[in-house]
């Protein structure tokens, strides 16, 4: 079994209901479950910023899909839940994104591990803290350590 980190955003439609039902279809993936899920946060864009708020939130699971695998798995979600492809860092109904698989690092055109910005993000930083506060990154340290460079973000925990 792998452990692996996925991150949850939206901000299209009822993005709160989103995410909680995009838990629910993560708990239905084949050979995988969820361990934790963290809360939900209110979270003001990042990159392109006049754009609504999002919801964000992570979740842990344990699988023994690849990573591969389980990148196909939540592209085929977010399609269920309407994701077109758009401006780049634009709205968008449904975002999963793999962050972490284990300790593996990874360089492919479809899949960085881990997840090339999540350090830098407080909309990924904070709820990975939430659910996993002693985590480290490969290759980065500490998570925790990387809190304080992403305190001017705004975010709030619902
Ligand atoms: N996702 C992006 C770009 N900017 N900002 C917030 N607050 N939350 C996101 O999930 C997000 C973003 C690209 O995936
Ligand atoms: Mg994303
Ligand atoms: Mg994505």
């Amino acid at each position: 079994m792998s452990l692996a980190y996925v991150a949850l955003g939206a901000n299209l439609g009822d993005p709160a209901s989103t995410i909680r039902a995009a838990f629910g279809a993560l708990a239905n993936l084949p050979a995988s479950r969820v361990v934790r899920c963290s809360s939900l946060y209110r979270t003001a864009p990042v990159s392109l910023v006049n754009q609504p708020d999002f919801i964000n939130a992570v979740a842990l699971l344990d699988t023994t899909l690849t990573p591969a695998q389980l990148l196909a798995e939540l592209l085929d979600i977010e399609g269920r839940f309407g994701r077109r492809r758009g401006e780049k860092n634009g709205p968008r109904s449904l975002d999963l994104d793999l962050l972490l698989y284990d300790e593996r690092r990874l360089d492919l055109p479809e899949l960085t591990l881990p997840h090339p910005r999540l350090h830098l993000r407080a909309f990924v930083l904070q709820p990975l803290a939430e659910i996993a506060p002693d985590l480290r990154l490969p290759g980065r340290g500490q998570l925790a350590a990387w809190l304080p460079a992403v305190a001017n973000q705004s975010i709030v925990r619902l």
